[in-house]
């Protein structure tokens, strides 16, 4: 290796994803194995996103991270893990123009630095550690000359956060949730691409940015442990929901997919419910998005927007195209206008910007 002086950097950029099909419950807390497979659809990078930069230098003396500028430690068994397994897949790496040279054995005595920025609120149901740990996934095996492709670096992900394994992707995209011991075959792949249903547009209402009551990984046990419903759910109407979602995807069959995307965010909710002690991640300004969506879909021939809710209030809306996103964006100012006291307080807009 070369001096001590030189430090190897990459930048990576991650954006979140929203299940359409949940996660919910672990049948392994420590590998992060679920329950049920899941389907998501991968936002725009240029709106809901981890910026990660990565940084490798003799001088290191730890391994560090800093999570929006503040550090944060890295003990936890998650870091742990991605970090180890990132490690183990660590390459040669041979940089001419800055003359560093490493070796795959030395990666094991070197340390990185870790600075991520997210553009949307930490831990406020907008999926923050699914981009976060999937970007520094990524980023590592970048800077490491990892060899993997992005369904095997999606397991590595998946250890950090179930939901991160999804984010390795554009499109849509679905995490089987695999059969070994191990979680060897506990991975994310790529339904389809971006373009394959480019007219949809995903606006997202922040209807609270405050950081949820109940974490997802706190809410997810008490769920397994307690919920007949959850077992159910994922016995019986995930696998059938899985291959429904699937042909919607395939087929751009967006009455399909409105119907499935509203049941299952409603059944996971249902879920909670069921749980004991009863999480609430939704609140009344949500459930007026419900209604509201509800009832102009059975007002139209077919469906024109999606809503799913994940371990917060916020909505995220999936509009058939433009002229619907337009609509839904005109009904949300009507029914609740900034300047009302509703807590609705501002407008994400995610996927395609319509503003
Ligand atoms: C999902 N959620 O499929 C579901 C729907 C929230 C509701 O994945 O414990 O942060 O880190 O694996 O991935 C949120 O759970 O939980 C989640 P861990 P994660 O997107």
């Amino acid at each position: 290796m070369a001096e001590k002086s030189w430090v190897r950097m990459v930048t990576a950029q991650t954006p979140t994803n929203i299940a359409v099909i949940k996660y919910w419950g672990k049948r392994d807390e420590t590998l992060i194995l679920p329950v049920n497979d899941s389907i998501s659809v991968t936002l725009d990078p240029a709106h809901l996103c981890t910026t990660t930069t990565v940084a490798v230098s003799p001088s290191f003396d730890q391994d560090r991270m800093w999570l929006n500028g503040k550090e944060i430690s890295l003990s936890g068994g998650r870091y742990q893990n991605c970090l180890r397994e990132i490690r183990a897949q660590a390459c040669d790496v041979e940089d001419e123009e800055k003359g560093i040279k490493i070796a795959k054995k030395d990666w094991e005595n070197l340390h990185v630095h870790v600075a991520s920025y997210n553009n949307f609120p930490t831990a406020a149901g907008l999926a923050s550690s699914a981009a976060g740990f999937a970007c520094l996934v990524f980023a590592l095996a970048k800077l490491m000359n990892a060899k993997e492709d992005n369904s095997e670096l999606s397991a590595i992900a998946r250890q950090g956060s179930g939901s991160a394994c999804r984010s390795l992707f554009g499109g849509f995209v679905k995490w089987i949730m695999g059969k070994a011991e191990d979680g060897s075959d506990s991975l994310a792949v790529q339904l389809v691409d971006e373009k394959h249903w480019d007219e949809l547009v995903i606006i997202i209402a922040v209807v609270s940015s405050r950081q949820k009551e109940t974490s997802s990984t706190t809410g997810m046990r008490d769920s397994v442990d307690t919920s007949l419903l959850l077992q159910h759910r994922a016995k019986e109407v995930v696998p059938k929901r899985i291959k429904q979602m699937e042909e919607a995807i395939k087929n751009r069959d967006f009455g399909s997919f409105a119907q499935l995307t509203c049941a299952d965010s409603n059944q996971f909710h249902a879920v909670c419910l069921d749980t004991c002690p009863p999480i609430f991640y939704m609140n009344d300004t949500s459930h007026r998005i419900i209604s509201c969506v509800e009832k102009w879909n059975r007002s139209e021939e077919t469906p024109q927007v999606a809503y799913t809710f994940d371990a917060g209030p916020n909505a995220v809306l999936i509009a058939h195209n433009r002229k619907a996103a337009t609509q839904l964006l005109q009904k949300l100012l009507f029914y609740f206008p900034p300047s009302s006291d509703a807590d609705l307080n501002s407008y994400v807009i995610g996927d395609k910007s319509i503003l």
